[in-house]
């Protein structure tokens, strides 16, 4: 037999399958379809072990549903619009399209050498024209929908390169410009939004999905629900004056010592007195330059200003103090709040800097006899039972949860206020004043106002000849040919919308493109369309298994189930989820068990290790490392052993038959159960993704055949071992199978495309015997053990049991005496 020559053979393999569309899915309707979806990469240029680890044991998931009789889709795509383009065209003065083609064109390459079972032909780029055209379409579609709208909201800007910029382009804690280190400011533009958040209580439910834990709790968090009531404060003083404020803890609004409006409000201005402007205007300044996440960090101290007004407590009539301050967020409920600083942890340390009030109005059961003061508050606060109301008129004693609900509805049948639901999440800001985008289909007419495009026609091409370089505003808005147009409704002149959209747009429907990509290709389209070839979709759909990276749950997670949702609302899908399963893979890190980057030097080069292991070897060490979802760090020394592993695979299927044994053999019992043991090892690891412990079992494997193959290679049971091990290792090392499978069995079919071994439970079972443990010749003990264990397993066993660790306690072992499958005797002394 020849010897094992990796590269040689994955290449030949590669075209081989390529040639005959080995993996082509027959998309039948009687099918037992399984669709298999990877999260399509972003062409930087170079197919990283990253996307090796995310992608060949989903390649392995999906080859072994193949082998267990499914029709299986496993599409691969481009996520092509984006940044990272427009940042290498502007450094290399080369056109953003041009890169991105060159980096897809290089890394389909990349891919292709993972030999991985992807359904080429249904490719898709999302840069396509034919693809973004459905992408503007389902914008429009939104639109109509009332679920598109424009609104001034705050974008990042960097006043020096006079720019607005990406969330990526500012940088650190200080939120810096990347390119000239100024500190970024918020400024308002008129921008699109997506209303993701009328969607928010079906997002919380996550009925029927199989997806990590992880996840969900993250998007439920990121949803953020929260139940309270919203009430207005009337100003002391000015006549009709308000402001509203949402507080989960109604219970506690007599113990309201101050009020605190967001820096934004935009009733600062008319009731700020004069003396105060000064100081509330340089706060308000300084207040435009942090971020979110800097205003509301625990650590950071609590500061604001006095506004000089008063506000009146309508549950009893109290004047309090109105202060601006940062830790209350222009964004989130009304932007203003009722503190209670004897039972809100930012509220006290607020109140201890300025020397406001504290006044205790909730306690615990053990309190009841004293009353805090405001010196042992903080530690107190922290002591969660506290809850029944005191100092607080008529609702004195009511305990939690009944005093929310009774004041609640004190408040709502006095009129004071209401019951309120407030989510944490904002619509979807999907405007970007960038130029590698799709286009926004919406055209902006003096006379009309905003036009949708005509269905028929779309797409709005996005021109090959737009300036890429930095001006300070989108780039298509200097494109004379691109914004100058006539109006679809009265055909005087108009100017197109210049932002493109959120590139997350894109990946929020490719689980759909990838059935008929390209639909309508060149077509025209209308109103009534559907974005894809409906019968397709209708077989195929949802994902059956979705494989990526955590990062991805509060982003592209919730865009993708979002948009499932409206496009059922739309009438175009009948259902509302888009992935039954998820699985989040790892992260692959340096050998120095740190995250892999140029600066640190632990990159790992995929191609390398190919040319130097071959494919197979790559594709079972990354599998073999550790468990899919917990990620590693590289091991040099790991990938040697796996390589040495396949190789002995192959010298193992070398080993001709020997003299023709006879099937009674009792070894011949002792390979059937362990190739069915292995059966139902392997195919339980692999239904759960444990690719490193399913590896282990074939490891093992291989050793007991190895071991046995002098004696045993030619008892029919021996040579069904080593086919069935063969077939096992095709999600992992689908090259290696193949030649070995063609070179066992020539002109028989590709090993693709055979059926995944199944296990008879009677052949798993152990035969047992009862095994008896001496010491010093006198028996002790009796185990049941199964038969044919090493005179290690049986002396393990036997230390196991309490007795005999009683009896040797203290004791020096001299001699250890096994006679298999009878008894053991430990003489000691
Ligand atoms: C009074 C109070 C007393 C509050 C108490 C809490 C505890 P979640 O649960 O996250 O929804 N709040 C309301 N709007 C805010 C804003 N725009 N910026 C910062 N804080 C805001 O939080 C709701 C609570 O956060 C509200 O309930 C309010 O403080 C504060 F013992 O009102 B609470
Ligand atoms: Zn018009």
């Amino acid at each position: 037999m020849k010897q094992y020559n990796p590269v040689e053979i994955e290449q030949k393999w590669q075209k081989h399958w390529e040639e005959h569309q080995t993996f082509s899915p027959k998309m039948e309707a009687d099918a037992r379809k399984f669709y298999m979806l990877t999260m399509f990469p972003y062409p930087s240029g170079d197919l990283h072990i990253g996307h090796w680890y995310a992608m060949s044991p989903s390649d392995a998931v999906a080859r072994f549903k193949k082998m267990q009789g499914h029709d299986v889709f496993f599409p691969i795509g481009f996520d092509s619009f984006g940044l990272p383009a427009e940042n290498a065209a502007i450094k290399h003065n080369i056109h953003p399209k041009e890169w991105t083609y060159k980096n897809i064109e290089r890394m389909r390459k990349q891919l292709k050498t993972m030999g991985a079972m992807f359904a080429w032909d249904h490719e898709v780029i999302t840069c396509e024209p034919d693809y973004y055209k459905w992408s503007q379409w389902l914008f429009l579609k939104l639109y109509e929908m009332g679920l598109a709208y424009k609104e001034f909201a705050p974008v990042d800007f960097c006043t020096k390169c006079n720019t607005t910029l990406a969330r990526e382009q500012v940088v650190g804690d200080d939120r810096i410009c990347e390119r000239c280190d100024t500190p970024v400011i918020k400024k308002e533009l008129n921008q699109w939004k997506l209303r993701i958040t009328k969607y928010a209580e079906e997002l919380l439910d996550f009925n029927g999905l199989d997806w990590p834990e992880r996840v969900k709790s993250m998007q439920t968090n990121w949803i953020g629900k929260s139940e309270g009531v919203e009430f207005s404060l009337k100003i002391a003083g000015p006549e009709g004056l308000e402001f509203r404020v949402f507080t989960t803890r109604p219970d506690t609004v007599f113990g309201v010592s101050f009020c605190v409006l967001a820096p934004e409000h935009p009733l600062i201005d008319q009731i700020t007195i004069p003396e105060q402007l000064e100081q509330v205007r340089t706060y308000q300044q300084k207040s435009l330059l942090k971020s979110e996440i800097e205003r509301t960090s625990e650590s950071r101290e609590k500061d604001g200003v006095f506004t000089g007004a008063y506000a009146i407590n309508p549950m009893n009539q109290q004047q309090v103090p109105i202060w601006i301050a940062d830790y209350v967020l222009a964004s989130y409920g009304t932007g203003a709040i009722m503190a209670v600083p004897a039972h809100d942890e930012r509220d006290f340390l607020f109140a201890q800097k300025y020397h406001l009030r504290t006044p205790v109005v909730i306690i615990s059961d053990s309190d009841i006899t004293h009353i805090p003061d405001s010196q042992n508050l903080l530690q107190a606060m922290v002591q969660k039972e506290k809850t029944i109301m005191v100092n607080s008129a008529g609702f004195d004693g009511l305990k939690w949860p009944e005093s929310f609900e009774k004041v609640a509805n004190h408040m709502e049948s006095t009129g004071i206020g209401e019951r309120k639901i407030n989510y944490r999440l904002h619509d979807w800001l999907i405007s970007r004043q960038r130029m590698w985008g799709t286009p926004i289909p919406i055209i902006h007419c003096d006379k009309c106002g905003d036009v949708p495009v005509p269905y028929e026609k779309l797409p709005v091409i996005l021109p090959d000849d737009a300036e890429f370089k930095p001006t300070g505003e989108s780039p298509l808005k200097y494109h004379y040919g691109f914004r100058h147009t006539t109006c679809p409704q009265c055909s005087g002149p108009a100017e197109r919308e210049t932002d493109t959209m959120d590139t997350f747009i894109c990946s929020s429907w490719y689980q759909y493109a990838y059935l008929s990509p390209y639909w309508k290709k060149g077509e025209s389209l209308s109103r009534n369309d559907t974005p894809w070839n409906h019968r397709l979709l209708k077989q195929w759909m949802p994902v059956d298994q979705y494989t990526g990276g955590v990062e991805h749950a509060t982003m592209h997670l919730l865009y993708f189930r979002f948009f499932t949702k409206a496009m059922a609302d739309m009438g175009i899908l009948p259902f509302r989820e888009p992935a039954v399963k998820l699985f989040n893979q790892g992260m692959i890190l340096g050998e120095d068990h740190e995250k892999m980057s140029k600066s640190r030097g632990n990159v790992v080069n995929p191609d390398d290790l190919v040319k130097s292991y071959g494919t197979d070897a790559v594709r079972a060490y990354l599998m073999f490392l550790g468990p899919w979802d917990a990620g590693a760090p590289w091991n040099p020394q790991g990938i040697e052993g796996v390589a040495r592993f396949l190789k002995s695979v192959w010298s193992l299927c070398e080993v001709r038959a020997q003299t023709k044994t006879s099937e009674g053999h009792e070894k011949a019992i002792q390979i059937r159960r362990t190739l069915h043991q292995t059966i139902k090892k392997v195919t339980q690891e692999y239904e759960q993704f444990k690719f490193n412990t399913g590896v282990a079992a074939l490891m093992s494997m291989r050793n007991a055949l190895k071991s046995l193959a002098d004696e045993c290679s030619g008892l029919d049971i021996f040579q069904e071992a080593l086919d069935t091990l063969l077939l096992m290792l095709v999600p992992i090392a689908p090259h290696l199978t193949e030649e070995l499978w063609s070179l066992r069995y020539p002109g028989h079919g590709s090993i693709q495309n055979q059926a995944w071994p199944v296990y008879l439970e009677e052949f798993v079972q152990e035969e047992m015997i009862t095994l008896v443990i001496q010491v010093n010749g006198k028996v002790r003990d009796k185990l049941e053990v199964p038969v044919h264990l090493t005179n290690k397993e049986i002396e393990e066993t036997s230390l196991a049991s309490s007795k005999i660790q009683s009896l040797l306690d203290g004791k020096s072992l001299i001699k250890t005496i096994v006679v298999q499958n009878k008894l053991i005797n430990f003489v000691v002394r």
